[in-house]
């Protein structure tokens, strides 16, 4: 055993069942042919932290387009809601981008509930919020949390859910869509979907977003193997790893990957598992799949939302999207 995987048997519950779910998420991600990580553990707190970096890089214009078209269409929006809402937002992360909308809507007891994986997050969102909203903040799944907080709906209340960010390019595209269902299982007719998705564009703009010359990126990707390091007693060695984002047109989207600067093997205590890595090899950690108008209204349609209005950023191609439960 390393010195690592002894501290780190010291220092965790061995038990845990979210370490467990992981540790067994690694083993299986890491023995297919295409070695894959969940994206989902990306978002440590320190993973958490990167990312929120990321948004503030000049390269990564997704982020800003997406809080420019909810600034400039607060209004509209919120006119187009109905008259008595609560807001669930699904990976707020601190919720920066939400407060406009949140005013635009007012009233003197807004609920507000910001899903996310993140604690940290939440308690800034918290914090960040509590101003103009009543923050019920839900570390929890996002399916998870959608039960909780529509647990509470109030009578004659409606539900504005939040998936802003284009989050939702982050599943392979048939699970968008069944994550998509599931969603709209979880609702009623009346409640409403503000759905940011963002647009195709020039390959260069797009790789750039994700291979940024500061490296934020890359910090944000190599930290899945120090996550794995610190939880799960692994023995990676990050400098022999480096980022890679590629293009993928069939599929239309950017994946991340972690590719070995050489022949190697790393041994994870907590999974029991001694993986090989050939130089070259890579370690697919996520894909950011990206839209075509005319898709976003096939996936309302299938999804059985009705499409009320589409907002489109001109500076950086990102569509915000109100779709009604039917
Ligand atoms: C938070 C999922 C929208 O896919 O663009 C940013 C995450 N990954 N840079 C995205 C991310 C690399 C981001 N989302």
């Amino acid at each position: 055993m390393s010195t690592q995987a002894f501290a780190w048997s010291k220092t965790k519950a061995g038990d845990n069942t979210a370490n467990r779910e992981f540790a067994c998420d690694v083993r299986i991600g890491l023995a297919k042919p295409q070695k894959e990580l969940h994206s989902k553990y990306l978002y440590d707190e320190l993973g958490s932290s990167l990312f929120e970096a990321i948004t503030h890089l000049p390269e990564y214009g997704l982020t800003r387009a997406d809080e420019r078209l909810l600034r400039r269409h607060a209004d509209d929006i919120a006119g187009l809601l109905p008259s008595r809402v609560a807001v669930i937002e699904l990976g707020s992360g601190v919720g920066q981008k939400t407060r406009h909308l949140l005013q635009a809507i007012g009233g003197d007891c807004l609920r507000y509930y910001p899903i996310d994986v993140s604690a940290d997050a939440l308690a800034r969102c918290e914090h960040d919020l509590s101003d103009i909203a009543e923050v019920h903040p839900l570390v929890q799944s996002y399916l998870d949390g959608m039960a909780r907080a529509t647990a509470e709906r109030q009578p004659g209340e409606s539900f504005l859910v939040m998936f802003l960010g284009s989050t939702i390019g982050n599943f392979e595209r048939n699970c968008a869509l069944e994550f998509l269902r599931d969603l709209r299982a979880s609702l009623l007719p009346g409640d409403m979907l503000l759905i940011g998705a963002d647009l195709v564009k020039e390959p260069g703009r797009m790789l750039v977003a994700y291979d940024d010359p500061t490296g934020v990126t890359g910090a944000f990707n190599l930290n899945l193997l120090g996550r794995i390091n610190r939880e799960l007693g692994g023995d990676f060695q990050l400098r022999d790893f480096e980022h890679q984002a590629r293009w993928n047109e069939p599929q239309r989207r950017i994946e991340m990957h972690l590719r070995s600067r050489l022949n190697q093997t790393a041994y994870i205590a907590e999974a029991d598992l001694t993986v090989t890595f050939r130089a070259g090899e890579t370690i697919w950690t996520e894909s950011s799949h990206k839209f075509q108008l005319p898709e976003l209204d096939g996936m309302a349609e299938q999804a059985a939302f009705s499409v009320d209005d589409q907002w489109i950023d001109p500076d950086w191609p990102f569509a915000e999207n109100l779709w009604a439960v039917r």
